[in-house]
């Protein structure tokens, strides 16, 4: 049996998930996901791997369907509730998943997949109908979850954990940052990214600790949360700790007293996804006495360097590779490079993930011919702690803690019937880390920005709809007529 069911079973009285004003003991996690996974199975001995992709909002119900996946012996497939129906389609295709357990919000939204005949819509309350089944033994090596990333391709690719990877990836975290069943977490970041499903959801349910989901991120709910007591633990992005600052610097000195005297009883408080600046770990130490333990992870490796749980956590570093986690930097040649040398990360270790789905070359030229995951990023060793200095390449942007590629909004805005090339940057923004722009090429001479941005927004989600446009006869380019891309941030 799958080693997180065992761990709930130790626990079955107490509280796993809270969502939507309910609270779910992991009894009733176990009861629900085996149901699911009854239902799935339809009598057949183990799904065997197959990508059964789910579109549900945070809530005991997504856990539900998870967990049920897995029990059946399916490789799960979350889809973002805040994605539109063409970024759904994509990953539902390229995934090959045939199955899609969709919540009623969204059923609506998934109706013109209805006509497919090869997909399986099914509505969340059938797979939650009593029903009961043998479940199939799941070995650690059996493939669990595919979550999609975007990398230096055009389009996002899917990346595949087995069992035995994540348990890797929950058990270091569990250990590093002495996670225990007495720990509550409440959970608002988006449940198709590592962050949200790994580091808060299940290294709480691997300990038997209590997990509370709010569906989309409120300021002012987190700060409630807070005041709440219940929490001892709080994980985000350095965007999320930016705007809880703005939203305490707006409320008065009596009602600051008390958020801050609230803050200041959780245990931990961890930023990630994005390098978290100087300025707002100052600021929120001086809020609420912690100073934010920062870690480095990735898709594709789960965590592979943080701060220290009780010793030093230093400003503007990611600490040290976590146990388990092998790490070394290196040079262009893949030759080690020595303490003060900028390097590429590179990681080994059972946490790194087994494949880009179905893109075997992909997967290859991922890692070196030694075995080393190749993350490009670059970091500096110096006084004993990593640094990250900055990423290879300038087609990746993190904004809000979102990996984007600039190729595939590139290649979207290329379909505009007025757009005849485009060139997509991110420029440092103090809230977002970094916000998309965009040079557009056109025979016209002026565009009207706002009906671009709309246009994208029927096809890419939210996050990479660029904040600020430039309109140029050609884009700047080098004598091999390779885009400058450096040359273009001084556009904007
Ligand atoms: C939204 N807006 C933006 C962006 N996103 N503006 C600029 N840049 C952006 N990236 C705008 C919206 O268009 C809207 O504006 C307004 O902000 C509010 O939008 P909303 O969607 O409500 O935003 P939000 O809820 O405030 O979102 C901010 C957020 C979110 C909560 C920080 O971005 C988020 O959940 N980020 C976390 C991502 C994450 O989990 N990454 C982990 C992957 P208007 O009202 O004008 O339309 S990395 C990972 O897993 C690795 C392993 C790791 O290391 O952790
Ligand atoms: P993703 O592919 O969405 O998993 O994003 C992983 C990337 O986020 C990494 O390759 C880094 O570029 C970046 N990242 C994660 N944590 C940090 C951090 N603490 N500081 C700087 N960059 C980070």
């Amino acid at each position: 049996m799958i080693e997180l069911f065992q761990k709930a079973k130790l626990h079955k009285d107490r509280a796993a998930i809270v969502s939507n004003e309910n609270t779910y003991s992991y009894a009733q996690l176990l009861d629900r996901s085996s149901v699911v996974a009854a239902n799935l199975l339809n009598k057949l001995p183990d799904l065997n791997e197959a990508s059964i992709a789910f579109l549900v909002p945070p809530s005991f119900e997504y856990v539900a369907a998870q967990w049920g996946i897995w029990a059946a012996g399916g490789m799960a497939v979350p889809l973002c509730v805040q994605h539109p129906l063409p970024s759904m389609e994509y990953v539902i295709e390229d995934s090959g998943s045939k199955v899609i357990l969709v919540h009623e919000d969204f059923q609506e939204m998934l109706q013109p997949l209805k006509a497919n005949p090869d997909l399986s819509i099914i509505p969340l309350k059938e797979v939650f109908k009593k029903n009961s089944s043998p479940l199939p033994d799941i070995g650690l090596h059996r493939r669990a979850m595919m979550l999609y990333t975007s990398g230096t391709t055009n389009k996002p690719k899917g990346v595949v954990t087995t069992h035995g990877i994540i348990k890797s990836q929950i058990v270091t975290l569990v250990e590093a940052w002495e996670w225990e069943k007495e720990d509550y977490i409440l959970n608002i970041l988006p449940l198709h990214h590592v962050h949200g499903i790994i580091n808060v959801l299940s290294c709480a349910l691997w300990s038997g600790a209590c997990c509370e989901f709010h569906a989309k991120f409120e300021a002012k709910d987190v700060w409630d949360t807070i005041l709440s007591g219940k929490m001892t633990l709080f994980m985000a992005v350095p965007t999320i700790y930016y705007k809880l600052i703005n939203y305490w610097e707006s409320d008065n000195k009596k009602k600051q007293l008390k958020m801050s005297e609230a803050a200041s009883r959780l245990r931990l408080m961890v930023s990630g996804s994005a390098a978290l600046p100087v300025p707002v770990l100052e600021k929120w130490k001086s809020i609420t006495s912690h100073t934010l333990l920062e870690r480095y992870g990735m898709t594709e490796i789960g965590m592979g360097l943080s701060n220290s749980y009780r010793n030093e956590r230093r400003p503007g570093y990611v600490g040290l590779p976590l146990p388990g986690v092998e790490m070394r930097l290196v040079d262009k040649d893949n030759i080690p490079v020595t303490e003060e040398l900028p390097g590429e990360i590179q990681i080994k270790g059972p946490c790194v993930f087994k494949e880009y789905w179905q893109k075997e070359e992909a997967t290859k030229e991922a890692f070196t011919k030694d075995g080393w995951f190749k993350t490009g990023d670059i970091a500096m060793l110096h006084n004993g702690m990593y640094k990250i200095l900055g990423r290879d390449s300038v087609d990746i942007i993190k904004s809000g803690g979102y990996k984007i590629s600039a190729l595939e909004i590139e290649d979207v805005l290329r379909g505009h019937k007025d757009i005849d090339d485009s060139a997509v940057i991110g420029l440092e923004d103090e809230e977002w880390g970094e916000v998309v722009a965009a040079c557009l090429v056109s025979g016209k001479n002026t565009m009207d920005f706002d009906e671009i941005s709309k246009w994208l927004r029927a096809r890419l989600p939210a996050y990479k709809i660029p904040r600020k446009y430039v309109l140029q006869k050609k884009l700047p380019r080098n004598v091999l007529g390779k885009v400058t891309k450096k040359e273009l941030k001084s556009l904007f």
